[in-house]
């Protein structure tokens, strides 16, 4: 057994691990991050497109380094079309708020980039992760690699393992309460190097089905079409796809549209889920080990973020004001905002897909619901609110 000792162990190196990761190493807190999978790995899953302000400005805090504004697009409004009609939210003039256009990736690659620099411990492609004994004062992690068990004694574990990390599994049932909605569809998505037809995010509500127009930069476009639960990326020849998409785009949209062979074709599934609470003693669950939205809203990531911040805060509080007072709120506090954004992502994901119950009378509530968003200063306000990121 090779043993390890520190303050804060960390299970997952994805933004949410290596983002807590970088604010404890910066306050001189120290922390182990492990992960299963390599570094190249985790850098090849194309995720999330939009930050909030408030997750810029915690990167900012983890000084990552100027490529996020030197290559980060500021979108001052979306676009959204239905019933043949394009409409705009301009959260810019609404509420002087914008959000930034940066992947996922890149924020990770960053992270990673921070991380390296700080010398602080990551350790790739482990096995059999398990945080142990969390309802103690002597938390510990085990983990395997190459065949030789680990053992990182620590004062608090963070879960930042994702959906299906071992961190919210180790918590007994009668502990946890969990609340899920399952999408009866997903997001067929697409990257590939062609310029965005517009150059803000355009979500549209078709009959026959969500379709998207993102981009990772200006020359680099994501798109999505919503598909069934049991599609398959090989049912999607590139033509295929592009025909689709162009389909539920308003006319000119669709006709500007700049085609090209895809580099990456995935299928992610749509769910809500929120597990509670988010602390049990000495281990905290964070990010997506605590709750997962449906893309729709790009509240994913930036959840993610805003649970890291409370975190953050309360062990620093914990280790540098010995006041248990933040770690203690934490919990309460990122539930808090985690249901408002999962309320938001549930109302857009509805409003903006067709469910294979979908009547005609449900296609008018929908159709009724952009129409008066388009009219309402009121209703464009509450959107613009909750897209940019609600308060941490
Ligand atoms: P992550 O899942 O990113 O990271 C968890 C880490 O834990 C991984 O690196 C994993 O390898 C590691 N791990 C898991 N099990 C482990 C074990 N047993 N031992 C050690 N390590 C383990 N969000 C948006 O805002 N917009 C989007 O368009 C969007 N698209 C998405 C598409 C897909 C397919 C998925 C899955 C998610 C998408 N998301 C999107 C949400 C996504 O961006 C997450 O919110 C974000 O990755 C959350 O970050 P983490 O909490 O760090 O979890
Ligand atoms: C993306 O660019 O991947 C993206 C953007 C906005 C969303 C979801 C995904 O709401």
């Amino acid at each position: 057994m090779t043993n390890h000792k520190t303050q804060v162990a960390i299970i997952g190196s994805g933004p949410s691990g290596l983002l807590l990761g970088q604010l404890l190493t910066l306050s001189g807190i120290d922390n182990i991050i492990i992960d299963r999978v390599s570094k190249d790995y985790i850098l090849s899953r194309v995720r999330a497109g939009v930050l909030e302000e408030g997750t810029v400005e915690m990167l900012d805090k983890a000084n990552i380094g100027p490529r996020i504004h030197e290559e980060g697009m500021l979108h001052g409004g979306f676009t959204y079309a239905f019933s043949g009609r394009v409409e705009r939210v301009d959260m810019r003039s609404l509420i002087n708020k914008n959000v930034m256009v940066y992947g996922q990736t890149e924020v990770t690659q960053d992270l990673m980039e921070a991380r390296e620099a700080t010398n602080a411990p990551t350790i790739y492609e482990v096995e059999d992760a398990c945080p142990v004994d969390f309802d103690s004062d002597k938390p510990y992690v085990t983990f395997k690699k190459d065949g030789v068990a680990h053992r990182i004694d620590c004062d608090f574990i963070a879960g930042c393992d994702g959906y299906h990390g071992p961190s919210r599994q180790s918590v007994p049932s009668s502990a946890i309460k969990t609340y899920e909605k399952e999408y009866p569809f997903g997001w067929l998505g697409i990257l590939a190097d062609v310029p965005p037809v517009r150059h803000e995010i355009i979500y549209a509500n078709n009959e026959r089905g969500f379709g998207m127009c993102s981009m990772r930069s200006t020359t680099r476009s994501r798109y999505y079409i919503q598909c069934a639960n049991d599609d398959h990326v090989d049912n999607w020849s590139d033509d295929q796809f592009w025909d689709e998409l162009r389909r539920r785009l308003p006319q000119d949209v669709a006709e500007e549209m700049t085609t090209g062979p895809s580099f990456e074709k995935s299928i992610a599934p749509l769910r809500s889920f929120v597990a509670e609470p988010m602390r049990f003693n000495k281990l905290f669950l964070v990010g997506d080990a605590a709750h997962i939205v449906p893309p729709t809203g790009a509240k994913g990531l930036n959840l993610a973020v805003s649970d890291v911040h409370y975190l953050f805060e309360g062990l620093r509080e914990y280790y540098q004001e010995k006041s248990t007072a933040g770690i203690d709120a934490y919990s309460q506090k990122a539930l808090s905002r985690v249901w408002k954004a999962v309320r938001f992502s549930w109302w857009f994901t509805t409003c903006m897909h067709r469910f294979p119950t979908t009547t005609e009378f449900d296609q008018k509530i929908q159709e009724s619901d952009l129409d008066y968003l388009s009219k309402s200063v009121a209703a464009q306000t509450a959107v613009a609110e909750n897209y940019v990121g609600l308060p941490f």
